[in-house]
């Protein structure tokens, strides 16, 4: 019994102390050291225009893999779905592109320079799964997630947290 507490303690004390290490000049939390909860989500679109999210917290993660799942039955004419990773700042000029490129593409934008990732649009009973990597994004940047099929961004948006 008492070596086991003694044993917790110790650990205690090394976490925090690689906690800080890690940290280094910028005197943030041991917490924010410590590996990653969730790397890898799912999240519903549905036929009345709504993701079932409205943040996902990917901090820390190295790669993220997120699978959107579109749970309506309205083909993707209609009510297509896409989940869409972008900084916030650029919401405005990756809807105008995804508009842009039309019902022919599915308002898709492939290789766009904004788009950090996006799976493909889809419509009901249909799914799709991206994964990225995050070497490119800044910790504490701010980013977002949204629909860029045509109306859908007001209510379909919601934050990234990274
Ligand atoms: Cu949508």
């Amino acid at each position: 019994m008492k070596f086991v507490a003694k044993l917790s303690i110790g650990t205690c004390v090394l976490a925090f102390a690689s906690g800080a290490f890690a940290a280094g000049k910028g005197g943030a939390k041991p917490a924010e050291a410590k590996a990653p909860e969730k790397c890898d989500f799912t999240i519903e679109g549905n036929d009345s225009m709504m993701f079932n999210m409205k943040e996902m917290s990917a901090k820390g993660c190295k790669d993220v893999s997120v699978t959107l799942k579109h749970v309506g039955k309205l083909p993707v004419a209609a009510m297509g779905h896409n989940w869409v990773l972008i900084e916030a700042k650029n919401r405005d000029a990756v809807i105008k592109a995804a508009t842009a490129a039309g019902p022919a593409k599915k308002y898709h934008l492939e290789n766009h320079p904004m788009v950090i990732d996006t799976t493909k649009t889809i419509g009901g009973g249909e799914s799709d799964t991206v994964k990225f990597s995050t070497a490119k994004m800044k910790a504490g940047g701010s980013y977002e997630f949204i629909c860029t099929f045509p109306g859908h961004v007001g209510v379909m948006n919601g934050k990234f947290v990274f």
